[in-house]
């Protein structure tokens, strides 16, 4: 039986990755981060009595030293992260602590307690910023002019997992992951919280939805496809890099226009700009390359834009509806 361990295991990959890999017969252990709302700490895993969680949080060498030794697995996820972009321009201490300068520690403890296990850094397309290829796609080889403190903090954890890779011949990879959703995402990033409130304004609830830019594009894809990629990743024969990414992008408008479409609603009726939730530098448009992916590990995803937003509508409007 495999051993798995996933830091950041009550996120939204984290919560779908434990699912995945406990379908394939792995023994699941996890780092859950102190919550001061308990019901929170471990909410996403609720259901999933077989994996193993314990606290660790990645700022903290002794905690995570421990369970690194402890563990001994085969295959490290790393998926702790602060993971809000508009946040990260609040905290950027902190975040760049979190995203990058942790990502040492755990490379270190996993070199010195447990040399065998292989490594996967939850890596993200906001390292690329504002630079796009000329046929309109980022890839491995775009350059990364990062845009925020957390695509900042990223870029230095890719660059440490990088070069561990290369000076202690380690298994350790980078999934270059373009922006996920799914059901379970935080109501604070742009898919959930537009449909989240175009479906409170459906029931009455609410009267307008307040975004920021609305035309910035994002690649969207599901988290259930993209946990997927994760593992292919680790179950290739060479230690390397990936980028996993629909190919297809959209604006934020074109989000609005489709939710509320779905739900029979105009959203230029509803949708209102709030600059306090612009931020102070912005990435305009992200498209990725996953040739690679799909034709050598032969990833391929089973949700599309449409089929994601209409999931996400289903999820909402029972659970708002009760
Ligand atoms: O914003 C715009 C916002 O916060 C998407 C994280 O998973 O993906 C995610 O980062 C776009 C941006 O995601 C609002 O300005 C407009 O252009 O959903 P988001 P993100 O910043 O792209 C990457 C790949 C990661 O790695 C990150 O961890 O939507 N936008 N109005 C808004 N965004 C938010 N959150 N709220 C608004 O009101």
């Amino acid at each position: 039986m495999k051993k798995a361990l996933i830091l950041g295991i009550n996120g939204q990959d984290g919560s779908y990755l434990s699912e995945y890999l406990l379908k394939l017969g792995y023994e699941v252990y996890g780092s859950l981060r102190r919550h001061s709302v308990a019901e929170n700490q471990n909410s996403r895993i609720l259901d999933l009595d077989d994996v193993k969680a314990y606290y660790c949080d990645i700022n903290d060498q002794i905690s995570l030293f421990d369970l690194i030794k402890n563990v001994q697995a085969d295959e490290i996820y790393n998926l702790a992260a602060m993971s809000h972009v508009r946040i990260s321009f609040d905290i950027p201490d902190y975040t760049l602590q979190t995203n990058g300068a942790a990502v040492l520690n755990l490379l270190e403890a996993a070199k010195k307690y447990s040399p065998h296990s292989k490594i996967y850094q939850a890596s993200s397309s906001e390292m690329f910023g504002n630079s796009v290829d000329k046929d309109g796609y980022q890839r491995l080889t775009t350059p990364m002019i990062p845009a925020s403190p957390y695509g900042c903090a990223k870029v230095l954890a890719y660059n440490l997992v990088k070069h561990y890779r290369t000076a202690y011949k380690k298994f350790y990879c980078n999934g270059i992951l373009f922006n996920h959703e799914s059901p379970r995402r935080g109501s604070n990033f742009v898919t959930s919280k537009v449909v989240k409130t175009a479906v409170e304004i459906k029931l009455g609830l609410k009267k307008k939805l307040e975004l920021g830019n609305l035309d910035s594009s994002r690649d969207w894809g599901h988290s259930k496809d993209y946990v997927k990629a994760m593992h292919l990743i680790m179950q290739h024969k060479e230690a390397r890099d990936w980028t996993v990414a629909t190919g297809e992008t959209r604006s934020v408008r074109q989000l609005c226009e489709l939710t509320f479409k779905i739900l029979g609603l105009n959203y230029e009726d509803f949708v209102v700009q709030n600059n306090i939730y612009l931020r102070p530098d912005e990435i305009k448009y992200l498209k990725g390359d996953s040739t690679e992916i799909r034709e050598i590990l032969k990833w391929k995803p089973e949700y599309n834009f449409e089929k994601l937003i209409n999931e996400m509508v289903e999820f909402w409007l029972s659970k708002l509806r009760q």
